[in-house]
């Protein structure tokens, strides 16, 4: 008998939260019941699932008493004390947020890189930030073929990756700024941060708050995300991320150095012509390249204007284009339940 999972979106009204419940309505998962849950702001709000109305409930331990497998996307502070308690009532946990990502008994999965690891699970699954998932799904299967020394990304974030508010904001702005009125920014680059900047026509190079060393905690989890999913602390990992005034899709400026010598940058493209969850869009003759505005909406990684390095032998470039809400969170995690279930996990 099919056996049919009881499912829990934590964030249920946020930007990453209803991505999940569209996912989740044709989702290979057997659902036999959904629990949506919110902060009390957002108890008592009605939302749609297979056409049925589903009432939003505030988020308590209690919640998690009959539940299977529990997404949440409820920002970090949330999924620490909640998590821990709804993995004790018997859920497994697929935690959007970065509060277990680097914890060592927490797989880290991207299931096209290492769908293996989710094994290992001790009730807590943590998904990578989206940054990180669209990177290492298009270089896994280069690092396959021809290994990966070095990686140095500078990525063009999406608003929608700082939630329902930084959207709101940005087209509010873009509008007053057309209109020639005033506008007094609360959100943009980060909610909790002390200054906040104009988003709308700009670029903003802080994605996070900075940390010691100068880096932001985006560009922080990049590097570290990259090393524990690849498995191979070797790797060199340098980022840059910044914010731009797109609403949907991020695209990273990447360069690699592999292992192997005398590799092509055909060669490049034959390793990602087929591999799982990657589109290959790369014919520069013809102006075919990534953007942004066509992947939303689409779970794939969009890879294209691949070229080797002029001067370092095994040096080469690429362009890498993905949903940030669909395979950099809500597809990811999805993916992460529907491998459980096909591995037989849960
Ligand atoms: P958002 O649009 O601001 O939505 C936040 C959601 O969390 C809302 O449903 C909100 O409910 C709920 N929430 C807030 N405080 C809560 C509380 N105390 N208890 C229960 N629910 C609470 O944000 P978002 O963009 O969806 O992102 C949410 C989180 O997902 C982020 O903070 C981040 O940790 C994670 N995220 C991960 C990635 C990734 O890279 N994988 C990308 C984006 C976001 P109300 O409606 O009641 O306020
Ligand atoms: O800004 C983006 O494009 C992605 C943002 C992700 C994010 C936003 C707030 C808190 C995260 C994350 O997933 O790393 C977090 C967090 O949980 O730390």
């Amino acid at each position: 008998m099919t056996k049919s999972y009881h499912v829990a979106v934590v964030g249920a009204t946020g930007a990453v939260g209803t991505q999940m419940i569209q996912l989740l309505e044709k989702a290979a998962i057997e659902i036999k019941q959904v629990t949506f849950l919110s902060s009390a702001r957002s108890a008592g709000k009605k939302l749609t699932f297979k056409g049925k109305e589903i009432t939003v409930q505030e988020a308590k331990p209690e919640s998690f008493d009959d539940i299977d497998i529990a997404l949440f996307s409820a920002g970090g502070s949330v999924s620490k004390q909640l998590a821990p308690q709804a993995a004790e009532r018997g859920a497994v946990v697929i935690d959007n947020t970065s509060a277990f990502r680097m914890a060592e008994d927490v797989p880290l999965v991207v299931p096209e890189v290492n769908e293996h690891a989710l094994k290992a699970h001790h009730g807590i699954i943590a998904n990578p930030n989206c940054s990180t998932i669209q990177m290492v799904a298009a270089l896994e299967p280069i690092r396959q073929a021809f290994g990966l020394k070095r990686v140095i990304v500078s990525t063009y974030q999406a608003v929608s990756g700082s939630g329902v508010s930084a959207i709101n904001e940005l087209k509010e702005q873009s509008q007053a700024i057309l209109n020639d009125e005033p506008f007094s920014p609360q959100v943009m680059p980060v909610k909790g941060d002390k200054k906040h900047y104009q988003i709308a026509f700009n670029a903003l190079p802080q994605i996070d708050v900075f940390t010691e060393n100068d880096y932001t905690y985006e560009e922080m989890k990049m590097i570290n995300e990259t090393k524990k999913i690849m498995e191979d602390d070797a790797i060199q990992v340098a980022a840059t991320c910044v914010r731009i005034p797109v609403v949907s899709g991020h695209s990273e400026s990447v360069y690699i150095e592999i292992d192997k010598s005398g590799v092509t940058a055909d060669q490049i493209r034959a390793a990602l012509k087929d591999a799982p969850g990657v589109v290959l869009q790369d014919d520069p003759a013809n102006q075919v390249y990534p953007q942004a505005s066509e992947a939303a909406g689409k779970k794939e990684v969009f890879v294209g204007r691949i070229r080797a390095d002029l001067d370092q032998p095994k040096g080469f470039h690429l362009w890498i284009v993905s949903d940030n809400l669909l395979k950099g969170a809500a597809w990811n995690s999805i993916q992460i339940a529907e491998s459980l279930i096909k591995q037989g996990i849960i």
